[in-house]
């Protein structure tokens, strides 16, 4: 009788047990999943649709870049990317590196002072 009980309690535990298991693992999963996923946006300089061209040409050259899309009005980009592959400090970098700053990264002079008279600050809208 008592080994009976014992045995009904100890099947219980292991079901709970692998419940528990069950759960985390699920849950972990999940995070796992989102935490690869990331979307970003924040302001990049910028004028016209050559900058918009430039500005995600230079976000899409970095690996694990899904989506990249500046706006000319806002001066908006905003990304999704694999967090596994890349930062956010990673594209404000890649951007500056162009000639366009953001708020985190300054940009690159030598390539600023290279653009088109357009595209420079205080450049036409
Ligand atoms: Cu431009």
């Amino acid at each position: 009788m008592d080994i009976n009980i014992n045995r009904a309690i100890f099947t219980k535990t292991k079901m709970m047990r692998f419940l528990v298991f069950i759960s985390i693992f699920i849950f972990c999963s999940a995070c796992s999943e989102k935490k690869a996923n990331k979307e970003v946006e924040f302001k990049v300089r910028g004028n016209c649709s050559m900058c918009q061209n430039r500005i995600e040409e230079a976000t899409n050259s970095i690996k694990g870049i899904k989506k990249a899309e500046w706006n000319v009005d806002t001066e908006i980009l905003k990304v999704s990317f694999d967090s596994n592959s890349t930062s956010e400090i990673e594209i404000h970098r890649a951007v500056a590196a162009k000639g366009h700053g953001t708020d985190k990264v300054e940009m690159n002079q030598t390539e600023h002072a290279n653009l088109p008279d357009c595209c420079k600050v205080g450049g036409d809208h």
